[in-house]
């Protein structure tokens, strides 16, 4: 039998508001434990990684500019990339957050070989310190992951930079004017809404799958707020025009056909501005779908 290994990352220190440091506590809420057993996984859960509280902290650099609350978000990552790696190489990590700094610890820690990443994400998280208009880290990440920002995050866990051609982002609709030239010149791939309205996501998906042919590994990030609002209102910024319940449902269902993905983040889920926990369960649903639940 597979096996599932969740740790919960309660961390809202990358994010603009309050809130998301509740997401591992709702996303178990939601019966992530049983939704995975179901699909012939044995599920260990390692508990919540220790992060600091918000009321303990110095306020520091929230301006542009700025890294806003830069220490206490790079040592839980290290922490995060350093706890992964103790895993059976067979187990499938489930990393639960947090805003989406986060995943600068578990990419790190899960990070083996030629290693393929598919962020989906409303946001392209691909600011630094200089085009950043907020200061927060959770815009950060994905750019970190690839070499960009500042030092302190991009050499979390000792990763050597991703590959920008084994790099996808799906389902972007907002980017800041600083971050889309960085973005660009990056060469990361990306699929707006504009090319998932214009394709379809069968056809994103398998361009996805097919770029990826290669790597060794493959690690899903999984933003909330890449779902439309009106599906999953309880993530700290939301942006309308997202992907509706049924294109989100069919895109973990190609994924996890396609049988590549060894590792999945579940972030910046918001339970504070949450409906009666409707985004966290809804989450839910999508990894069981990425792992494997089928209709029929
Ligand atoms: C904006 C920034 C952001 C969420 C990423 C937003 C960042 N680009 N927000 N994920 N929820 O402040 O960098
Ligand atoms: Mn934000
Ligand atoms: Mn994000
Ligand atoms: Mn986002």
């Amino acid at each position: 039998m597979k096996q599932a290994v969740i740790v919960g990352v309660p961390m809202d220190l990358g994010a603009g508001r309050r809130g998301v440091d509740m997401g591992p506590s709702a996303i178990r809420y939601a019966r992530l434990h049983e939704a995975i057993r179901a699909l012939d996984y044995t599920v260990l859960d390692l508990g919540d990684l220790e992060v600091p509280v918000v009321e303990t902290l110095k306020k520091n650099g929230g301006a542009p500019g700025g890294l806003h609350h830069l220490e206490p978000i790079r040592s839980t990552c290290e922490a995060l990339a350093r706890e992964l790696p103790i895993l059976d190489d067979a187990a499938l990590p489930v990393v639960l957050g947090g805003d989406h700094s986060i995943s600068m610890g578990s990419v790190r820690g899960v990070q083996r070989g030629r290693t393929g990443l598919i962020w989906i994400d409303a946001h392209a998280d691909f600011n630094t310190p200089e085009t950043s208009p907020s200061g927060n880290i959770h815009g950060m990440p994905l750019a970190a992951l690839l070499g960009y920002g500042d030092d302190r995050l991009v050499r979390i866990g000792g990763g050597a930079p991703l590959e920008p051609q084994d790099v996808v982002l799906v389902g972007v609709r907002s980017v800041d004017p600083g971050e889309r030239e960085l973005l660009q010149q990056a060469g990361v791939t990306v699929y707006t809404m504009k090319e998932i309205d214009r394709m379809g996501v069968p056809t994103v998906a398998a361009n996805v799958i097919a770029q990826l042919e290669r790597v060794e590994r493959v690690h899903v990030s999984f933003d909330a707020d890449v779902l439309d609002p009106t599906v999953a209102p309880g993530v700290g910024t939301p942006v309308p025009g997202g992907l509706t319940y049924r294109e989100a449902h069919l895109l973990m269902e190609l994924l996890s056909d396609a049988g590549i993905v060894t590792s999945l983040d579940l972030v910046e889920v918001n339970p504070i501005l949450d409906e009666k926990n409707r985004t966290a369960e809804i989450v839910v649903e999508l990894a069981a779908s990425l792992l494997g639940k089928k209709i029929l």
